[in-house]
């Protein structure tokens, strides 16, 4: 029920969603599960940072401490369970949202459902939730719920994806796709150059249409398909899942077989998927094959088969927004202000170092020069 409620005391996660550590960029940048409340773009950071603090990040919510006051009630409305990416999430929230820490989360799993969504906000009204959280399926059609929010003095804040046609929430929480799609293309420009590959014909399997990842990293990449004339053959959703990635890629191994190179996925799930269908197909992949293999999230898995060089590269999305998300509603509930932007800090990987580090212009405007990360064990061992 939603009742005046007290401060909760998030020491640990505070001191964590503050913490910073040298960047290859000039900004403070910080390490995954962390972030920085300016509105910065997110910079690459080390390997030992990351490894360090998704741990960090993902224990520390865990052993969060203990709620002085009465129990907020919160109402999460979560995208789906689509990606290894999406589980990660959701256990973040979670666990920085638990009983212990002085919460009652009520989560709905929207099934990449976007009506289902907008009722699951709406059901949060009428309960009169004390904060609402959205990981919004996609970026419009948003502005008349948020009022109704608004209405009922719910205060909301969006975690991940944007929304791009209502700015009626307190607080954003994520990551700058379009620096993940800008970075994708830089190191396949160089990659390319290194390895005297003239001509790229590329097909893209993309996210949820609609939704800010996919537009993100479909226009940060576009920007390097136009000023280099590379030759995108085709781009269809795969929805981020490990099964449309597949039927995508069995697709595409038929209409374009012997005529590309290069296939970008927009998550590592969809990766997974494409790889079986071009294993399926005959068609060798990954750092010793005939088709360079990109992808996006960087989670365990995607990781592993960096490593194994399965995938060529994968620029990672931070998903552990739970303790940062935990610090905006005690700031809140303390009556303090807020950050209206937060982004979070990630790395790039890629399976050796053809390429040591990407420089572009980041979507902020400004010219960046970020590490790519050569995947280890132990950043496989500490990812989420
Ligand atoms: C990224 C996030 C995307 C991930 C996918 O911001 O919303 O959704 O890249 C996930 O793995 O399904």
């Amino acid at each position: 029920m939603k009742k005046k409620v007290l401060a909760v005391v998030l020491g640990s996660m505070m001191a964590m969603s503050l913490a910073a550590c040298g960047s290859s960029g000039d900004a403070a940048a910080t390490s995954a599960g962390a972030s920085t409340a300016e509105t910065a773009e997110a910079t690459s950071t080390p390997a030992d940072a990351n490894v360090a603090s998704v741990a960090e990040a993902i224990s520390d919510a865990e052993a969060g401490p203990i709620n002085k006051g009465d129990t907020i009630t919160i109402g999460f409305s979560q995208v789906g369970h689509e990606s290894d990416w999406r589980t990660a999430s959701t256990n973040s929230v979670k666990a920085a949202f638990s009983k212990e820490n002085g919460f009652d989360l009520q989560f709905v799993d929207c099934d990449n459902d976007s009506e289902k969504q907008l009722e699951s906000v709406r059901n949060f009204i009428q309960q009169q939730v004390d904060y609402i959280i959205i990981d919004p399926i996609v970026s419009t059609g948003w502005d008349t719920v948020l009022t109704e929010a608004q209405d009922a003095e719910i205060p909301v804040i969006v975690i991940d994806r944007t929304i791009d046609d209502s700015d009626k929430y307190v607080a954003w929480i994520g990551t700058e796709t379009k620096n993940e799609g800008l970075a994708a293309g830089a190191w396949l420009k160089e990659y390319a150059k290194a390895k005297g590959i003239d001509e790229l014909n590329i097909l893209v399997i993309s996210g949820t249409t609609g939704s800010s990842a996919q537009i993100g990293r479909t226009t940060g990449f576009d920007q390097y398909v136009e000023s280099e004339k590379w030759n995108k053959l085709d781009e269809q959703t795969g929805d981020f899942t490990q099964d449309g990635g597949q039927k995508v890629m069995e697709s595409y191994c038929k209409s374009y077989e012997g005529q590309f190179n290069v296939v970008v996925c927009q998550n590592d799930n969809e990766a997974f998927g494409a790889i079986d269908a071009m294993k399926a197909a005959g068609v060798s992949y990954g750092v010793d094959g005939d088709v360079i293999v990109i992808s996006f999230d960087a989670c365990k898995a995607g990781q592993q088969m960096v490593m194994d060089g399965d995938i060529n590269a994968d620029f990672q999305c931070n998903p552990l927004q739970g303790p940062d998300c935990a610090k905006i509603v005690a700031d809140l509930a303390a009556g303090k202000d807020v950050q209206k932007q937060t982004f979070m800090a990630e790395p790039w990987y890629a399976h050796d170092d053809t390429v040591k580090q990407v420089s572009y212009k980041n979507a902020a405007g400004k010219d960046v020069t970020e590490d790519m990360i050569v995947v280890t064990q132990d950043i496989v061992d500490a990812g989420y």
